[in-house]
């Protein structure tokens, strides 16, 4: 009662305590604009009944109150009288969603010429959820006459992967330190953590694993899962699961197990008394996120043992609490000669059929890294008999990390639309991770790797809310194109102006191939600084392990540049469909944002555009710079519309990106010219300095490196 006592208090706090700082988010609830739209709402929404009374209502409760008296301007009551309400929340078995978290919201008109809205749901968190949306509706200015929505999840598991530390630090983490303060936990609970369960709730988020994949087994210490239960009992009535990772080597780190082999006896009871002790304190753990034998982590193979004995070791010690494993496909290793690429896909797909129920493998949206643009994870759709979840990385560690403006939308919607042909056309990877291909799969889902920190803003740029927004939305219904998630998104976080709509829209829309463009355009990937990430390094070559290289993946020579995945070359292509081969088998007719990602061709290969492709390189390098500068100007004709702090911020910001686009494109032209011995374009912006100058800068502290 206390903590849902402190709950509220903090809701009704949260709508005050901070300016345009963007803390706020998409939740600002400024009073509508539009005058017509404003009398229509004050006209018909007065008095509000909600059936229900658990803690999931009372959050509803009092974001339907705040969210009303801002967007109204009028005070708005909660009624007990069904009869005199017009805005109805009911609990309804029956609803047309057939989903335990999916709501109806429906108007309809009286003879009095107003109208009632019924928002229904199985639950109170889809009532939440419905309350949420009804709220979005009103941010947009839509009119509310005629709504009638049925809205139910398309993925059951819409999660956040926190790749947060236990001191704070966070590994690619470029907002701040982690909003996790486990020091302070469980006795002080911060405000950010019921806003940050309130923003996850309102794009229907509803996992989320609070520490980094690269994991330390003290968080599985029963002072520790103190503080977690603390922050699970805060999140619960937002819909939100708790998960962990698990650290493999936990049992012999914690409490001296002579090993941590799965098939061992006394191995398996510490998970299961460890299950045991986590799920007395959070009945409704949702179970751990593993990676193992990747990047040093240890794992089953340390032991001899497969990927599956691994995950159904910890799924059996689950199991009887209806726990799920998320084991993760990301693995390759740099003792075995084989492409990258390739290294998930040839040690998963043979274990397909292998993995308990409550097993799930997730895996990259594309097989090297999160690059700026990959071709879809050839593992996803390969394994018909597993359930599979896909992971996105809303933190830009390769997309210009907090200081360029990249809406990924378009990048998640790009690989959820491309057709896999696993089971003939219309196997697009959407249909492979929400179930539909696969009926006989109950569990799916989607993973953002969280860009989320104490920065006042929460994620660094003010842009960079949008990456999250946009994963819970997508998540939710994967059907919503990148353009009305953008449109939703500007209307409720910087207003509903229509000039700065239109402008702001054409900034999002076009900025992730801007951000290609001058990064790694034609397929190139993996060219970028060592260790931190952080700008061009096409020439780096110092790694002993030859795949953390960038030469590894350009494979830039006299002849020509790209990597031969083709037959003639590592044959990962092979790991695709026939059909997806054919698409890009052929170096003359590879669509050409793959092409050398998959084919080595010389300078002189032709090109679309009747250019050679060493012209076509620099053209498209200068196109992606040519765009940031149209995203200047576009920013700049929208300043009367837009507070003076997000203004400023975004506009330095925009001089920071476009500095370094022009970075990324005269370090790695003047580098790829040592190859291709071939002059610039003719009046070409030629780089302000010489390759040396590129070579020598450092970054130290650049941020986002583990610790
Ligand atoms: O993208 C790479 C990152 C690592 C990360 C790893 C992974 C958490 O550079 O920092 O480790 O992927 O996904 O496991």
């Amino acid at each position: 009662m206390k903590l849902i006592g402190i709950l509220i208090c903090s809701l009704l706090s949260f709508q005050f305590t901070y300016a345009e700082s963007g803390y706020q988010l998409w939740l600002r609830y400024h009073q509508i604009r539009n005058q017509k739209i404003l009398i229509e709402y004050q006209h018909n929404i007065r008095l509000v009944y909600i059936e229900s009374s658990s803690p999931t209502s009372a959050i509803l409760k009092s974001e339907i109150v705040n969210g009303l008296k801002g967007l109204l301007n009028k005070k708005i009551s909660i009624t007990k009288n069904k009869v005199e309400a017009d805005l109805l929340f009911n609990i309804n078995t029956k609803t047309a969603t057939n989903s335990e978290e999916g709501f109806d919201i429906h108007s309809i008109k009286n003879k009095d010429n107003k109208f009632k809205v019924y928002i229904s749901a199985k639950k109170d968190i889809g009532l939440l959820y419905g309350g949420f949306h009804f709220l979005r509706i009103l941010q947009n200015e839509q009119s509310i006459d005629t709504i009638n929505i049925n809205s139910s999840p398309s993925l059951s598991i819409r999660i956040l992967n926190h790749w947060d530390n236990l001191n704070r630090s966070i590994e690619r983490g470029y907002a701040g330190i982690s909003i996790f303060n486990w020091h302070t936990l469980p006795d002080y609970i911060d405000q950010r953590y019921i806003d940050y369960a309130r923003a996850n709730a309102s794009i229907g988020i509803n996992g989320t694993v609070l520490t980094n994949v690269n994991a330390n087994a003290t968080i599985l210490t029963t002072s520790y899962l103190l503080k977690v239960k603390a922050l699970a009992d805060l999140f619960r009535p937002y819909g939100i699961k708790v998960y962990l990772t698990a650290r493999f080597s936990a049992p012999i780190e914690l409490d001296k197990l002579k090993t941590a082999d799965p098939l061992n006896s006394e191995v398996q009871r510490w998970w299961k008394n460890k299950a045991k002790e986590i799920y007395e304190l959070i009945p409704d753990f949702g179970g751990f996120l593993v990676k193992a034998n990747s990047e040093g982590q240890p794992g089953p193979q340390n032991y001899g043992r497969s990927h599956s004995d691994g995950a159904n070791m910890l799924a059996d010690a689950v199991a009887p609490y209806h726990g799920i494993i998320i084991w993760r496909a990301f693995v390759y290793n740099n003792e075995i000669a084989e492409d990258r690429f390739k290294q998930a896909y040839n040690e998963f797909k043979p274990l397909d059929g292998n993995f308990k129920k409550n097993v799930l493998i997730q895996v990259k949206n594309g097989p090297i890294d999160f690059q700026p643009r990959e071709p879809f994870h050839p593992l996803i759709g390969a394994m018909p008999k597993t359930p599979m979840m896909m992971e996105v990385q809303l933190t830009q560690e390769y997309l210009g990390q907090a200081t360029h403006l990249v809406y990924e939308a378009p990048m998640f919607k790009e690989i959820l639309q491309t057709d896999s042909y696993v089971k003939g056309t219309n196997s697009s990877i959407a249909s492979i991770i929400n179930g539909d291909l696969f009926e006989h799969q109950q569990m799916n889902g989607m993973s953002g790797v969280a860009n989320i920190g104490n920065d006042i803003n929460w994620c660094g740029h003010p842009f960079a809310q949008a990456n999250w927004y946009a994963f819970g939305r997508l998540t939710w219904n994967t059907n919503l194109t990148s353009e009305e998630i953008a449109t939703e998104w500007i209307k409720q976080t910087f207003g509903t102006q229509q000039e700065s709509i239109k402008s702001i829209q054409k900034i999002m829309l076009g900025s992730y191939e801007s951000m290609v463009e001058y990064m790694t355009p034609l397929g190139l990937h993996h060219i970028m600084g060592n260790g931190n990430h952080y700008g061009p390094l096409p020439w780096g070559n110092s790694f002993s392990r030859a795949d953390w290289n960038p030469v590894y993946y350009h494979k830039a020579d006299s002849l020509g540049i790209g990597f031969n995945r083709t037959s003639s070359g590592t044959n990962a292509l092979s790991q695709y469909n026939k059909e997806v081969q054919i698409k890009w088998a052929d170096s003359s007719t590879c669509d050409e944002k793959y092409l050398l990602f998959f084919h080595h061709v010389s300078w002189n290969h032709p090109m679309k555009s009747g250019r050679n492709l060493w012209n076509e390189l620099c053209y498209t390098y200068n196109d992606g710079v040519e765009r940031v500068k149209e995203m200047e100007r576009l920013w700049i004709s929208t300043k009367n519309n837009i507070d003076g702090d997000r203004y400023h911020q975004v506009e330095q910001l925009l001089k920071i990106q476009l500095k370094e686009a022009e970075w990324w494109r005269d370090a790695c032209l003047l580098y790829f010219q040592t190859f291709s011995k071939q002059p610039f374009p003719k009046n070409f912006p030629l780089p302000p300095h010489d390759l040396n100058y590129y070579q020598s800068l450092q970054f130290p502290y650049a941020p986002g490196n583990a610790q």
